[in-house]
């Protein structure tokens, strides 16, 4: 568009191609049919002109474009609640992935709360897996481990104080999350992802000022957390007054075949390597047996579509593919800048 009203001002103005129309009108008077060729020809030319690839600008283009849709978080602030140390195992993947995502896109400043083994009573699920006390003690200590390596492979997150291993730390947990609560306004709303049990989160909303949950968003993409609560029913912590974002099951595009992230194995970057890592932890962790053979981040697809615009119908259907497209984000910005 702006280049061609670029190219028709000359023509307005004296240019070279309105200097040129006074031999157009002389061929017109002796051949209508050649002046018409002769027009169109040189308009074809100025089109082809303007058209030009320019690789560069193309290039740069498209990434803007992309910028603007495939990272368009909502305003406000970010805290995960993650269990880990229930039966299913994929909440290592899963944390090690939502890590590098907030870092490549550059929200890591956004998180404010993050919390692991919120299944606070992991021996009385309803569900037929379960888990042992020695396997549920080495998940806390993995997932504890897991998230001092990702602030020292993405951090820094400068607005979170600490994280919190639920089990053994639960009152600490819950002060913090209910910190973050109160700090909500209209225009810095809290987006909570409920990647587990919902208890943390209900503890939390209890003790927080009510006149602050209307600013609050509970992300959820499956009934099997939001039912699964030892203590809180979803019924009552949908009571309190949240936002409740359903998103749909993300183990649907997520829980996929572990040859989608080869790209991830051995990476030159530390921190891809290490999500691949943890992803095969997982796979490997044996308790479960439906995570054979798959490489599971689940709950990193409420991340995904937290920013990729949860406020204006962000993507719920990611895939590794797109795991993939962000965790290389800073790498393909740099080679078009
Ligand atoms: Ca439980
Ligand atoms: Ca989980
Ligand atoms: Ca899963």
């Amino acid at each position: 568009m702006v280049c061609l009203k670029d190219r028709r001002l000359p023509v307005q103005t004296g240019s070279p191609l309105s200097e040129n129309s006074s031999h157009l009108n002389h061929i017109t008077m002796t051949s209508p049919s050649k002046a018409i060729v002769l027009v169109v020809a040189v308009l074809v030319a100025i089109l082809a002109g303007c058209f030009k690839p320019n690789k560069d600008r193309e290039h740069s283009a498209s990434l803007e474009a992309e910028n603007s849709t495939l990272v368009n978080p909502p305003t406000g602030r970010l805290a995960i609640v993650a269990d880990g140390n229930s039966p299913d195992p994929d909440d290592i993947g899963a944390t090690a992935v939502m890590f590098g995502l907030l870092n490549k896109t550059g929200l890591s400043d956004r998180l404010v709360h993050l919390s692991h083994s919120c299944d606070l009573d992991p021996f009385r699920n309803k569900g037929i897996q379960k888990i042992d006390a020695q396997n549920e003690l080495r998940r806390q200590q993995k997932l504890h481990a897991l998230c001092s390596e990702g602030i020292s492979l993405y951090g820094p997150f400068n607005n979170l104080a600490d994280y919190f291993n639920c089990r053994t730390d639960q009152e600490a947990a819950i002060e913090d999350l209910r910190n973050a609560i109160n700090a909500s306004t209209e225009a810095n709303p809290l987006w909570i992802v409920e990647a587990g049990e919902p208890d943390i989160i209900g503890y939390a909303l209890q003790k927080a000022d009510a006149s602050k949950i209307e600013y609050v968003h509970v992300i959820s993409h499956h009934p099997a957390n939001d039912n699964s609560g030892d203590v809180f029913s979803w019924a009552e912590i949908l009571a309190f007054g949240v936002a409740e974002h359903q998103i749909g099951d993300q183990n649907v595009g997520l829980q996929a075949a572990i040859n989608q992230w080869d790209w991830a194995r051995d990476h030159s970057e530390p921190g891809i390597a290490w999500i691949w890592e943890n992803l095969n932890y997982a796979e490997q962790d044996g308790v479960v047996a439906f995570q054979e053979n798959k490489f599971d981040c689940s709950d990193a697809g409420m991340i995904y579509w937290w920013m990729s615009g949860a406020d204006v119908g962000g993507s719920r259907t990611s895939t590794p593919a797109e795991m993939k497209e962000l965790l290389q984000w800073h790498a393909r910005v740099k080679v078009s800048r």
